[in-house]
């Protein structure tokens, strides 16, 4: 996948190769065309929350980093945007974090989960979740239900970038610890999370990943502390301020 040339020195820079990576990921057939009007969605908010990870995410990334190095079996979900925007940066987030990636799909196809899992491989994805589809999550209907029995069907934490409101509230309910990333604060996804990232999946995965390096050697009471001291409805409500109220609203 090629970034077509954009001028650094362009003031939307970050902005534009974001679209081109999306629209390559259509044309690779990773990316759903839903996933375009998503990121068209995503756009709007990270303008309004000035295209910078606000405080309060940057604490939301610990706070997911610390529960992904708590947890037992720690899952990244993938799908189409996530595969074409952030694909070796979720690889990383996964070696820093020994979490499993699994492709989990919206609008799920075969072929499109074939080009997902090849295109991890390719950015050094070593093994691939989703493609055996044993297991279930209840309440949901049949594509959207589908997960690997020993993948997210078990995982105790789960992290579900730009997920759809019914799967992340499903996915809750089984009593699986969710870190969402999702640029809309009063989204159905991000209300049901435990850990709220309102934060561009872009900035978001590399920072998790940060902080879990940093937090590598630290004990389980300090992870746990951080766990804590970590409030959703805060994040939330520091993020919806921030976009009501401008740029400098939380600083
Ligand atoms: O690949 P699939 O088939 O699994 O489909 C994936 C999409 C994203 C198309 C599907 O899950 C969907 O339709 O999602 P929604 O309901 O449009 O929700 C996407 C959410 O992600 C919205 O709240 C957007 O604001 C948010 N979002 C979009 N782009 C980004 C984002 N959040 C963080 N970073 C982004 N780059």
């Amino acid at each position: 996948m090629t970034d077509v040339e954009v001028p650094e020195s362009h003031p939307r820079y970050e902005s534009l190769l974001t679209r081109h990576r999306i629209e390559a990921g259509v044309e690779k057939g990773i990316t759903s065309q839903q996933g375009l009007i998503a990121q068209g969605r995503g756009e709007a908010f990270d303008y309004l929350l000035g295209e910078r990870t606000l405080p309060s995410a940057d604490e939301a990334e610990r706070a997911a980093a610390a529960h992904l190095l708590l947890a037992e079996h720690p899952v990244l979900s993938v799908n189409g945007n996530v595969a074409a925007l952030v694909p070796g940066e979720t690889v990383d987030l996964g070696d820093a974090t020994s979490a499993e990636i699994e492709v989990n799909l919206f609008n799920r196809t075969p072929e499109r989960m074939e080009a997902i899992a090849d295109h991890l491989r390719e950015h050094g994805a070593k093994d691939v979740k989703g493609l055996t589809a044993d297991g279930r999550i209840p309440g949901l209907d049949h594509e959207r239900a589908k997960v690997d029995a020993d993948g997210i069907g078990a995982a105790d934490v789960v992290l579900v970038p730009l997920e759809d409101g019914d799967r992340a509230e499903a996915l809750g309910e089984l009593g699986k610890v969710e870190i969402v990333i999702d640029l809309n604060p009063l989204s159905r996804s991000a209300r049901a999370a435990d850990v709220p990232v309102v934060d561009n999946v872009i900035r978001a995965v590399p920072a998790i990943t940060e902080h879990a390096r940093e937090l590598a050697d630290a004990d389980r009471e300090t992870l746990e502390a951080i766990v804590d001291e970590f409030d959703a409805g805060e994040a939330l409500a520091a993020a919806e301020r921030a976009i009501r109220e401008g740029e400098r609203a939380e600083e």
